[in-house]
């Protein structure tokens, strides 16, 4: 008999849409073994709730219907009951940014409903969170409901799942290092090429190439800052045992210009860049002279308990500095792999693949209930 399972899925941006997407080219593909129903769909203020807990139409997903057909989102607590009352196995997919939602996965976890989510604020932010989240999860044999999040670092890449399986099965990781970030890896990229001739590119024109390609995000303060990076570093240094305060309870050096950090609107952002081209051309230029370009990386040394995030210089030989587009590069050092690292490389930004990190994790619910 196929399994009966329910889902409720909250925010409907560029992830949210791929995710329904995929997700219902996965049921039809698996209809045999997996009767996957979606009955419950919320925007921030709007929602739909098939309160018979019969299968909502796919075009319930297009956002204008969503809104002007849709009632008031449920309360946290009126969903849990919602999709408890229906009698089967539930999953929660979170596809927002919201650390309110995220501050409530213990609850949602502990009333034994599963969640996957490409939300990096739940297991980024303060430890407390994170401890709460996975005591309350059935990950490690409890009686909770099981909680990934593939997705929250190097979107689809099977990172965590790499790093899960190197300690599981006994390994040590000492290091991890590599390019975390599809938009701060196309601005280098673009930036300071390796084996670049010619006029070197000013900064500010890249990173508007980038935010009018729609790389970054609407105001590209939130990549500069660092703390993307930073989230993604927090999670990596605790699943490689660290105790991670939080995303700024280590260096993170930040590539907005101190007086453009407190001007209200990204446009102003972008008009005052220019004027600061020249630090960040000095530093790429002065790497060059030694044959080396420069790249926004994070590190975890994890004997040393040191995460760092900033721009670091590599040889124009190293897989680092050889990256294209907004390519990510992840580098596991581990007791086994000695100095040869295990590496991820691969699109690690964009909704396509964010949304595929998603569904595995969804697919890995499933083979588990
Ligand atoms: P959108 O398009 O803003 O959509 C968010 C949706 O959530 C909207 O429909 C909004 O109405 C709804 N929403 C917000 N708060 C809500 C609430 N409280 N209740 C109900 N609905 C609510 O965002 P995206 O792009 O679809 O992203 C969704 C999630 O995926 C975010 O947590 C984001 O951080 C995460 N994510 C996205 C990407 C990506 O490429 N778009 C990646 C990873 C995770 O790997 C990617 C990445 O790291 C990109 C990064 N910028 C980089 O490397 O350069």
């Amino acid at each position: 008999m196929a399994k009966d399972i329910k889902v409720a899925i909250i925010g409907v941006g560029g992830v949210g849409k791929a995710f329904v997407s995929q997700l219902s080219n996965y049921t039809k593909k698996n209809a045999s073994t997996v009767s996957v129903s979606v009955v419950y769909i919320a925007r921030s203020r709007a929602a739909l709730i098939s309160k018979d807990y019969s299968p909502l139409p796919l075009t319930a997903f297009v956002s204008e219907e969503l809104d002007a057909a849709g009632t008031e989102p449920l309360s946290v607590p009126d969903l849990i009951q919602f999709l408890k009352a229906s009698g089967s196995e539930a999953i929660l997919i979170d596809n927002t940014s919201s650390i309110e939602l995220a501050n409530t996965y213990p609850d949602i976890l502990s009333a034994g409903i599963h969640i996957a989510t490409p939300n990096k604020k739940g297991f980024s932010s303060e430890e407390k969170l994170w401890n709460d989240i996975f005591a309350a999860a059935g990950n490690n044999g409890g009686s909770g409901g099981y909680v990934f999040h593939e997705a929250t670092v190097g979107a689809g890449l099977p990172v965590l799942s790499t790093i899960r399986d190197l300690v599981d099965t006994g390994d040590e990781v000492t290091k991890v290092e590599g390019v975390f970030s599809g938009t701060m890896s196309f601005l280098f990229n673009e930036f300071a090429p390796v084996g670049a001739s010619g006029a070197p590119k000013a900064f500010s024109d890249v990173v508007k190439v980038a935010k009018d390609a729609g790389y970054t995000e609407p105001d590209p303060r939130d990549d500069l800052n660092g703390l993307d990076v930073a989230r993604k570093l927090t999670i990596l240094a605790r699943l490689s045992g660290l105790s991670i305060a939080s995303p700024t309870s280590f260096p993170v050096q930040s590539l907005i210009p101190k007086p453009l950090e407190s001007v209200s609107t990204s446009q102003e952002f972008m008009d005052g860049l220019p004027n600061y081209d020249s630090e960040i051309g000095l530093l790429a230029d002065d790497a060059k002279k030694e044959g080396k370009v420069i790249r926004f990386v994070g590190s975890i040394d994890v004997p040393a308990k040191a995460v760092k995030v900033g721009l670091e210089k590599f040889d124009f030989s190293h897989p680092i500095a050889g990256l294209k587009g907004s390519d990510n590069i992840i580098a596991f050092y581990t007791k086994r792999y000695g100095d040869r690292a295990l590496i991820v490389q691969g699109a690690g930004a964009g909704a396509e693949v964010t949304a595929m990190g998603v569904l595995s994790d969804v697919i890995k619910i499933i083979a588990r209930i």
